[in-house]
């Protein structure tokens, strides 16, 4: 598992459970709910994660694929959810998200 060792697998569990249903995924709450917002310091290490092909951003496709990196079998972020993560994280308006904006996402 991709966060094991940075996120206790109970929360990582609990924070997928509350975004089963299409269109209820939250940044906040589900930074809040896995623990991800308390871990500013790996910061790097989780955006390595989510940056799926290297590119050194996380691009609209790999937000899309975001809860996937918790659990393989959880599913993909509607249109809308991926368009809200994205305009909430992309603070230069470039369409995709550095590591530095990344870090603000975290502790937004
Ligand atoms: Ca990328």
């Amino acid at each position: 598992m991709a966060f094991a060792g940075i996120l206790n697998d109970a929360d990582i569990a609990a924070a997928l459970k509350s975004t089963e249903a299409k269109d209820s995924f939250n940044f906040k709450d589900f930074f809040a709910k896995s623990g991800l917002n308390k871990k500013s310091a790996e910061a790097q290490k989780i955006f390595e994660i989510l940056d799926q092909d290297k590119s050194g951003y996380i691009e609209e496709a790999e937000l899309k694929l975001f809860l996937k990196n918790f659990n393989a079998a959880a599913r993909e972020l509607t249109d809308g959810e991926t368009q809200k993560f994205l305009s909430a994280g992309d603070s230069d308006g470039d369409g995709k998200i550095g590591v530095e904006e990344f870090q603000a996402l975290l502790k937004a």
